[in-house]
């Protein structure tokens, strides 16, 4: 099955989206996104003027080998842009070949392993009485885990914190906007919002935080102890993983279980964090991770180690990523839990889809392929508008990490 075209779709539904379609001979065609926030044209042109020039003419069936030729095969090769695009090439082809198929994704990985995906969503507030307020919504729409950020007093503003509820979207305006941190204030608070939190609700939900790659080893395993009685399902991002062993000193203080990888784009990013049990859960996700082919590695490695899945799924994440991550969720023997946040109207009807949210859990349904469709004219009618992530100072003005 000869691919005979490809073509990049940028749309903006309400927020951007990079989207690749893959046509082949006999018609079938497979989508993939290839959304990288802020940094969305850059992976459209990498596709556009690299990648698809090279894949015109090859078996859409090959894709271990169209993987090789673009990973191995290219000199420069790994990174967030380079990886996002790859992993758009892939789940196109793992749609066509379900597709082919007439079989849902998650067969052709090796069949159902559950019957739902646990999925979290992010409550918020700027105060701990609004979080709590939030988590109780969520409660009540009937999720099984929920992540919970709140305002820092004296801070202006925190990531994680939104003014729109239950479509959060960090990056916020077309130049990026400056937050404010101070990491003594916030490890003072967080403890106060889990202890109320468990006060309120109690321990049958499962509760999760993310720390955003705002603190020290030293001082992630200083909040990891604080927040053991509150039994978190984890802790994310507690510093920036750029050195993989600081994670030991983490895990030599604390027994809350922790969780990283969103920002990962390969296996080399995070063997030492597999392969050292210095980590419970790996967030690096199908779009940024170099796809379907590549994020099954990491979960074998893992599997080994004891370490489970638990995939990044934000709103920059579009509805693609979002339904071949439940294919793999489905099947993936070490799944842990699955990140949804909710996209709008808009979005949804741009990108029409088969899973649906019942009781807490995510089910993947039974369309031949990923199960995300594009509809193009509609996309075509929202342009792209330049939107960025927030940078983050210190109250000094020192540069720090988002
Ligand atoms: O900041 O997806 O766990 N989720 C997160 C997200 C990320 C955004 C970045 O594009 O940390 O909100
Ligand atoms: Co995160």
């Amino acid at each position: 099955m000869k691919i005979v075209d490809a073509k990049v779709i940028v749309t903006c539904p309400g927020r951007n989206f990079v989207t690749i379609k893959i046509i082949t001979e006999d018609g079938i065609y497979g989508i993939g996104d290839a959304t990288l926030n802020g940094r969305e044209l850059a992976v459209a042109s990498y596709l556009a003027d690299h990648l698809i020039p090279c894949l015109i003419g090859r078996d859409a069936g090959q894709i271990e080998d169209i993987w090789q030729f673009f990973y191995r095969g290219a000199y420069w090769r790994g990174g967030p842009v380079g990886m996002t695009a790859l992993a758009a090439i892939d789940v196109a082809l793992w749609d066509i070949k379900a597709k082919a198929a007439n079989m849902p994704l998650y067969q052709l990985l090796g069949g159902r392993s559950r019957s739902g995906v646990m999925v979290y969503g992010h409550a918020n507030g700027n105060t701990v009485e609004e979080t709590v307020e939030e988590v109780g919504r969520y409660i009540d729409m009937g999720y099984k885990a929920i992540r919970a950020q709140t305002g820092v007093p004296g801070l202006a503003s925190t990531y994680g914190v939104s003014k729109d509820k239950l479509f959060y979207e960090p990056a916020d305006a077309d130049l990026p906007t400056e937050n404010e941190w101070d990491t003594a204030r916030y490890l003072e608070h967080v403890p106060t919002l889990f202890r109320t939190l468990r006060d309120t609700y109690g321990y049958d939900r499962h509760l999760l935080h993310d720390v955003h790659h705002r603190l020290t080893p030293i001082e992630a395993g200083r909040l990891g102890k604080d927040l053991e009685p509150f039994r978190l399902f984890w802790l994310e991002d507690a510093v920036s993983a750029e050195l993989q062993e600081g994670f030991r000193l983490i895990r030599q203080h604390t027994t809350t279980p922790l969780a990283v990888g969103e920002v990962f784009a390969s296996i080399h990013n995070c063997h030492q964090l597999i392969t050292e049990q210095l980590i419970d859960y790996i967030r690096t996700t199908i779009v940024h991770g170099g796809g379907i082919s590549h994020i099954r590695r990491i979960a074998h490695l893992a599997e080994l180690y004891h370490v489970r899945t638990g995939f990044h799924g934000a709103t920059d994440l579009s509805p693609i990523t979002m339904g071949a991550a439940l294919h793999f969720d489905t099947w993936v023997p070490n799944f842990g839990i699955q990140e949804y946040m909710r996209h709008t109207p808009e979005t949804d009807e741009v990108f029409p889809h088969d899973y649906t949210f019942e009781d807490g859990y995510l089910i993947v349904g039974d369309t031949p392929g990923h199960g995300v469709d594009i509809n193009e004219e509609l996309a075509a009618k929202y342009e792209y508008e330049r939107a960025y992530l927030p940078v983050n100072r210190l109250s000094d003005g020192t540069m720090f990490n988002w």
